[in-house]
């Protein structure tokens, strides 16, 4: 251990009553939820980026925080590696991930940036085999850096593609000997600015070709995990391309990927898009490219991106209640892609957003679970839609009739459907009772 966290313990579970901000009042590692440890459920993940990279910038002020690793080279970046670690360990998660971009400096070319990552690696893969934690995705930073002011795979300058499809390749080579359970693609500036300067067909045919190669790579060098696409609809540009699930889908579908690509659904992007984060979490199940999530929400009033731990565990409840009905995480986990507020300058904060995050989810699944077990709302769901289990209506659904013959039949037998409550209300309030 480093000094960085000086006086803090490892956080244990003490149940629901302590009054210790150190202690897991919910999440229990090895509690059972319907048949399964609650650690292989929430399968949790500390984000290197917004913990040991983000500085605590905002649009109007620089730097708030104070860390030895600020502004250093590649023994800084091993540092930050040590306290990284620390944390997880403090945490007990299983799971972390991170850019290149948070993980090492950039060099002075792209052979240079590439031996850093490489370097680093070798880091990881030691703490890796010592600590026990893995990796839950890589992925490549495409966005900060100004030559992708203009998109990666979209860029216009074909150089930049190509520069985007080394980087991905190096990020996705060391994901692979990291054991990696995802690789993820956040198309950060794979959008527009402004409509004038831009070829959309162009775009999303080089955006297109990008990921084929990706998935092409993956088979391969035998990368047996998940390749995932991060759905927001904005910010930083004025569009993206990656909107929500239901257009990501769409993309997949037209250029033939669906099988090979599933979803890393967020919370305030889900909000940005105008959703709820529960709408995108069934519709990637109903669509069946679910994968994994990132649980940070946004403020409610701002409207921007502010990448907040969760802390409403109603909210989690109806996320988890989704997630448990599409079986659960495969390869997927609970990423924490939250910030701290530019304040919480100080470690222990880090060790607040993430407990809280954690208890807040481990709350949600808990009540989740508690809703299926129960069985009443799944019963009301399956009333609801059980007229269409009957022989008429199947055969309609399945295309065994057509227009004409339905219209037919509704004219001959008189067809005149009674109005049947939604009963919004009392599903609401069931919810509740298990909140
Ligand atoms: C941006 C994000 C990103 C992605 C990350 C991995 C900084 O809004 O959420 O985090 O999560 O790039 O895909
Ligand atoms: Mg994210």
């Amino acid at each position: 251990m480093t000094d960085f966290f000086k006086g803090i313990e490892p956080v244990k579970y003490e149940g629901p009553e302590t009054t210790n901000p150190l202690a897991y009042r919910h999440y229990n590692p090895d509690e059972v939820i319907l048949g399964k440890r609650m650690e292989d459920h929430l399968r949790f993940a500390v984000a290197y980026w917004h913990s040991f990279a983000w500085e605590g910038t905002d649009p109007f002020g620089g730097r708030t925080f104070e860390r030895p690793w600020f502004d250093g080279g590649m023994d800084a970046a091993t540092v930050k590696a040590d306290v990284a670690f620390d944390l997880f360990a403090l945490l007990g998660v299983p799971f972390f991930c991170f850019h290149d971009a948070d993980v090492r400096p950039e060099g002075e070319s792209f052979a240079e940036s590439k031996s850093r990552l490489d370097a680093i690696a070798d880091v990881f893969e030691k703490k890796m085999a010592e600590t026990g934690v893995k990796l839950l995705w890589g992925t490549a930073n495409l966005s900060s850096n100004r030559r992708f002011m203009s998109g990666a795979a979209t860029n216009p300058d074909p150089d930049v593609f190509a520069y985007t499809a080394a980087t991905i390749k190096a990020n996705m080579d060391v994901t692979m000997r990291l054991g990696g359970a995802n690789y993820v693609l956040w198309g950060g500036r794979e959008g527009y600015e402004t409509l004038l300067n831009t070829r959309l067909g162009q775009e999303l045919d080089q955006m297109a070709r990008m990921l084929s190669m990706v998935v092409d790579y993956k088979h391969k060098i035998g990368f047996k995990g998940t390749i995932l696409v991060e759905p927001k609809p904005q910010e930083p540009t004025k569009h993206q391309y990656d909107y929500d699930v239901a257009t990501v889908y769409g993309f997949l579908r037209r250029y033939g990927l669906e099988d090979e690509v599933k979803v890393n659904i967020e919370v305030g992007h889900a909000f940005l898009a105008g959703h709820t984060f529960e709408h995108e979490l069934a519709l990637a199940a109903a669509l069946g490219i679910f994968g994994s999530i990132d649980m940070n929400r946004n403020d409610y009033q701002s409207g921007w991106d502010t990448d907040q731990f969760p802390n409403n565990a109603q909210e989690t409840t109806l996320a988890y209640y989704h997630i448990l009905k599409a079986g659960g995480f495969g390869t997927g986990g609970t990423n924490f892609d939250s910030k701290l507020r530019r304040q919480s300058v100080d470690p222990v904060d880090l060790l607040h957003g993430h407990i809280g995050g954690m208890d807040t989810c481990a709350r949600g699944l808990k009540a989740a679970a508690a809703i299926i077990e129960d069985g009443t709302y799944d019963a009301f769901l399956n009333e609801r839609y059980k007229d269409w289990q009957g022989a008429e209506a199947q055969a309609m659904l399945k295309g065994d009739r057509s227009l004409e013959e339905i219209a037919a039949r509704v004219e001959h037998e008189g067809i005149n459907p009674p109005l049947r409550s939604g009963r919004q209300e009392f599903l609401e309030n069931l919810i509740n009772r298990f909140v």
